[in-house]
């Protein structure tokens, strides 16, 4: 299988986050990156698509905003790296607001989540990541993943979070929509519900969002991912949620993956985006399903089973010694 990544996706590095109250090491390092590619082998840089796909996803002042965070952040005499502390939580409306601390409240939704000097330019190119992963499909490839990082699925058309920048997946969906395909389908197995590509998608009948992920009620995003959130307008019926308890198995994961499957044949989409993270594996650091390095396999060969053109994307999985070894079972079940 073609794989996608770009060396500037690296420029990205923030230092630390905020968990359970105290800052400790971010957990979304360069060196998730550099263990996949030990796994699986090299990967072909991105091909550059410029904004223009960015654009049709994310809002022009959410973008310009993303752009020039960090050096505001600077140029307000702060050291290290940008994050908000206080959010419009009634009322979000689009004032026009200089104050850096502000506009970061404005555009994110979680403290976890830093804007570093690096931090345009690895989710730009990770965006490009999923564009040029993207390309190969849309060219006849059976499948192609994109080893994306920063992650994308936390990130709505506005605001960020969860470690995500820009949505790469979303990125990908609205292009191969814009080049010509008409229904396309995001089956999103991050142990999170990806409540970005939810949103971006929520009231449109175009793009079907399906997600398995931990239980929101026990586990982050917390308000995002319930089971009753099934779309609106014209995207009603095109989003389902499949909340799982902690303790999740493979016995346990396997018969909401049925069902997910089910629901993507039904729509019979000329395209699927898998949202792939492997914080689903039992010893992830911050997650708690309990699924093992060949279980990933599995999982993917039911996938493939749809017999559908299939860009794998990456999203979370903070286990690194292991998550070589996991994406690579993973796409060894999807060729
Ligand atoms: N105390 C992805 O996997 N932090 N994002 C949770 C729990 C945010 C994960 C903190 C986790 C975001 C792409
Ligand atoms: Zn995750």
């Amino acid at each position: 299988m073609r794989a996608f990544f770009d060396p500037r996706q690296l420029a990205h590095a923030p230092q630390m986050e905020l968990h359970n109250g105290g800052f400790v090491p971010f957990a979304e390092t360069p060196a998730r990156a550099e263990a996949i590619l030990a796994a699986i082998g090299p990967a072909e840089p991105a091909i550059d698509h410029g904004e223009g796909p960015l654009r049709a996803v994310h809002k022009e002042d959410y973008l310009a905003f993303l752009w020039a965070a960090h050096k505001d952040w600077r140029a307000a005499g702060r050291e290290g790296d940008a994050a908000g502390y206080a959010w419009p939580v009634v009322r979000r409306r689009p004032l026009k607001l200089d104050r850096v601390d502000a506009r970061l409240g404005q555009h994110s939704f979680d403290a976890s989540s830093p804007i570093a000097a690096g931090t345009w330019e690895g989710a730009y190119w990770s965006g490009q990541t999923a564009l040029s992963a993207l390309d190969a499909v849309l060219a006849g490839e059976k499948s192609a993943f994109a080893a994306c990082r920063p992650p994308g699925h936390h990130a709505g058309a506005d605001y960020l979070g969860g470690y995500c920048y820009l949505n790469n997946a979303a990125i990908a969906a609205q292009a191969a929509i814009d080049a010509g395909r008409r229904k396309v389908a995001i089956l999103d197995v991050d142990y999170h519900h990806g409540n970005g590509t939810q949103d971006i998608f929520y009231a449109r009948g175009d793009v079907l969002f399906v997600s398995i992920h931990a239980d929101p009620v026990m586990d982050y995003p917390y308000f995002w991912g319930h089971a009753d959130e099934t779309g609106e307008g014209d995207g009603e019926g095109a989003t389902l949620n499949l909340p799982l308890p902690r303790g999740t198995d493979l016995a346990a994961y396997l018969p909401a993956l049925e069902t997910a499957l089910d629901r993507v044949a039904a729509f019979a989409p000329e395209l699927l985006i898998v949202s792939y993270g492997a914080d689903t594996f039992a010893g992830d650091p911050i997650s708690h399903f309990r699924l093992d390095t060949t279980d990933y396999a599995v999982l993917a060969q039911q996938i493939a089973g749809l017999g559908l053109p299939t860009l794998v994307v990456m999203e979370g999985g903070y286990a690194v010694p292991a998550l070589g070894a996991n994406v690579a079972s993973f796409l060894s079940g999807i060729q």
